[in-house]
């Protein structure tokens, strides 16, 4: 804050030197020289020093608002039913959020049914995928009564709320985020849903008052996206949302790549089912998958991330299901080949993944269950969008202010 302040009167100061430089040559006195055109500008910059210093000063009082704070803490996340979760969807978002539970989080997970239509979406799949999706949280140890699970697109707030933020959003702003640019590039006729992605996204988080969102290092800029809506939203309308913070794991856990690719993440929508493995798989698909899994022509076991991508996704894998740092998993590995370390990581998988898979076996022969756990998820988060959206209503003058609409009433 300092430096910016100390900035802004350095740049005032050559301001006036300017000026002062230009009567000199100009050869006018000051009196002449503020009766012509600079007295417009002498006006225009004192308009904008007193711009400036009104932002200075409510960028201060931003700085100031910290999350949590003036805000209960709350985690909100959402997961794709775009196909079978895979361990990257596990480790980095599902076990995440039970994490979180267990330490006293009020969580909340959807299943973004809305999101998924900014891909190829088909009607007859959507259903039995969602409920999967559901039952996977469920299998991953999500308790719904500590926490909310439930389909994004039963509270209807947040497609609301997206109309409102995307009228503060600007196309150039999200015309410019890398995510959409590496779709949009790939598709001929790019529809605009792809481009409202990271603003539904903002709405999903903000209509529960969202203000930690477990995410991707590729979600961070969303999430900044949602930050400088919650901030043209208050400038404009008054404080309505805390701004989200990412919660970013220090474990790697929001990194697993492709076993095919290592230069990729672990993703549903990968044409090859050997790069990924689900959480349905069983022993043998995860001992052939981790078999096939890229490396590279360096026998030995070592984590570098950067130059050895493929073999420090295994050690990566192995830490997660194990519960190690990476020099505990390479000292483990010391002595064996990639390929015997690769029986290692593989039995280290198939004991962390079996309890889900028994979990979701049973779960996929009750949907019933799952419904259930939904359609009260459901009624309890829309009773918590409808009091914020009210708020939001409010401040925007959709309705009339609380007090008005009492005196209306009476
Ligand atoms: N490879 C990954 N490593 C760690 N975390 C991951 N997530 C996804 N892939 C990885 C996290 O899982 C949550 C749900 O993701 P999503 O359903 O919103 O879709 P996504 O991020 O686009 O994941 P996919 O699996 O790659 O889906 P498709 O193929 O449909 O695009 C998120 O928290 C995400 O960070």
């Amino acid at each position: 804050m300092l430096n910016e302040f100390t900035l802004f009167t350095i740049f005032n100061i050559i301001f006036y030197k300017m000026v002062l430089f230009t009567i000199l040559c100009s050869k006018l006195t000051p009196t002449k020289m503020f009766s012509m055109k600079s007295s417009a500008l002498f006006t225009s910059h004192m308009k904008c020093i007193y711009r400036n210093s009104n932002r200075f000063f409510s960028d201060k009082c931003k700085s100031e608002e910290k999350v949590g704070e003036a805000w209960p803490r709350r985690v909100v996340t959402g997961l794709q039913p775009t196909g079978e979760l895979h361990l990257g969807n596990y480790f980095g978002a599902l076990r995440r959020c039970v994490q979180l539970q267990e330490q006293g989080d009020d969580v909340m997970v959807f299943i973004a049914d809305l999101h998924s239509f900014t891909g190829r979406q088909e009607a007859g799949e959507l259903q039995p995928r969602t409920l999967q999706v559901a039952a996977a949280a469920l299998a991953a140890g999500l308790c719904p009564e500590r926490g909310v699970l439930f389909v994004q697109s039963a509270v209807a707030r947040h497609a609301e709320l997206c109309w409102l933020l995307a009228c503060l959003a600007t196309h150039a702003r999200l015309a410019h985020l890398p995510q959409y640019k590496e779709k949009a590039a790939a598709i001929k006729e790019v529809p605009v849903g792809l481009l409202l992605y990271p603003v539904l996204q903002a709405a999903d988080i903000l209509v529960y008052r969202g203000t930690h969102v477990p995410v991707g290092a590729d979600q961070a800029q969303h999430l900044q996206v949602a930050a400088q809506l919650v901030r043209t939203f208050h400038h404009r309308y008054g404080r309505a949302f805390p701004t989200p913070r990412a919660l970013l794991p220090d474990d790697g856990s929001d990194r697993i790549r492709s076993l095919r690719d290592p230069s990729k993440k672990m993703s549903k929508s990968d044409p090859d089912p050997k790069s990924r493995i689900l959480l349905t798989d069983s022993d043998d698909a995860i001992r052939l998958k981790i078999r096939k899994a890229v490396t590279d022509f360096t026998p030995q076991v070592t984590f570098e991330p950067e130059s050895r991508a493929g073999v420090s996704n295994l050690v990566r894998l192995h830490c997660l299901a194990r519960d190690l740092v990476p020099e505990e998993a390479v000292s483990e590995a010391e002595g064996l080949t990639s390929a015997q370390y690769k029986e290692v990581v593989a039995s280290a998988l198939c004991e962390c993944v079996a309890p889900v898979r028994a979990r979701l076996a049973d779960l996929a022969a009750r949907p019933h269950l799952v419904r259930d756990v939904l359609r009260h998820g459901a009624a309890r988060a829309r009773l918590r969008a409808d009091e914020v959206y009210e708020r939001v209503a409010e401040l925007t003058g959709l309705r009339p202010p609380a007090a008005l609409s009492d005196r209306l009433v009476n």
